[in-house]
């Protein structure tokens, strides 16, 4: 009975949401003893946490394979955003936006787990909205021009960014912020986020080894510098530059 309901909800649904929530619920419905209501919530929670991908798993081949975004998408971001659901079910959080989540846990020794999750769960959502298939090239001129006044040119903000990539030890992001009119590169561990201070996220790159480790093995420098170059949605970082 539960397993028609809730796959005559999907039908509505685009096919990859239908295939997120699918797993989701399929997984929801094996825990039994819970009540319903509360995995519905948690379902719809978490499909909300976790947008579609903006383009197909293949559409960042060669940089990115299908096989890596089908595991750091479909499991690693999918684990965190259900994680972050199932985390809220029954608190004052629950029905919160994510970013609303991120900032509440943020700093609190007693939501550890929490925080981890909703901001992994956010940075990542970042993540796949800063690429797009056959991106990089030239920055558009504007955002050129303030990279260049904080950087001094376009190839020094990209060594400074790929130098925080690879210099950040162990998982963790590489980011580029604006702080105030400044443009900085910056580097973070784990979940961190620079959603939680005064700065402004731009651009990030996940340095997780699930982000680079089946395309690129222990290369990292060459999997920052390759989205930098092909995948990276300039249009995207000036538009967050410009909100
Ligand atoms: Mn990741």
């Amino acid at each position: 009975m539960q397993r028609i309901q809730a796959q005559q909800s999907l039908a509505s649904l685009p096919k990859r949401r239908a295939f997120i929530l699918g797993a989701g619920s399929a997984f929801a419905l094996g825990l039994a003893g819970l009540p319903r209501p509360t995995l519905a919530a948690q379902a719809t929670q978490a499909a909300g946490f976790l947008p579609p991908l903006p383009y197909d798993l293949d559409a960042l081949d060669p940089v990115l394979s299908a096989n890596t975004l089908g595991y750091h998408y479909g499991k690693h971001h999918k684990a965190y955003a259900d994680n972050t659901a199932r985390l809220i079910t029954g608190t004052p959080l629950e029905g919160q936006p994510l970013e609303q989540i991120v900032a509440a846990t943020a700093g609190k020794a007693d939501q550890v787990a929490l925080f981890n999750n909703a901001a992994q769960t956010w940075n990542h959502t970042f993540y796949w909205q800063s690429l797009r298939p056959h991106g990089g090239g030239e920055p558009p001129a504007e955002l050129r021009q303030r990279l260049e006044s904080s950087f001094g040119s376009v190839a020094n903000f990209k060594k400074e960014l790929v130098a925080a990539a690879t210099g950040q030890f162990g998982s963790g992001w590489a980011w580029l912020v604006a702080d105030g009119d400044k443009l900085r590169v910056m580097k973070s561990g784990n979940a961190e986020t620079p959603l939680t201070g005064k700065l402004r996220p731009l651009l990030a790159i996940d340095v997780w080894e699930h982000a680079y480790y089946l395309d690129y093995q222990n290369r990292r420098a060459d999997y920052a510098s390759a989205l930098l170059d092909k995948l990276v949605d300039w249009n995207t970082v000036l538009h967050r530059l410009t909100l």
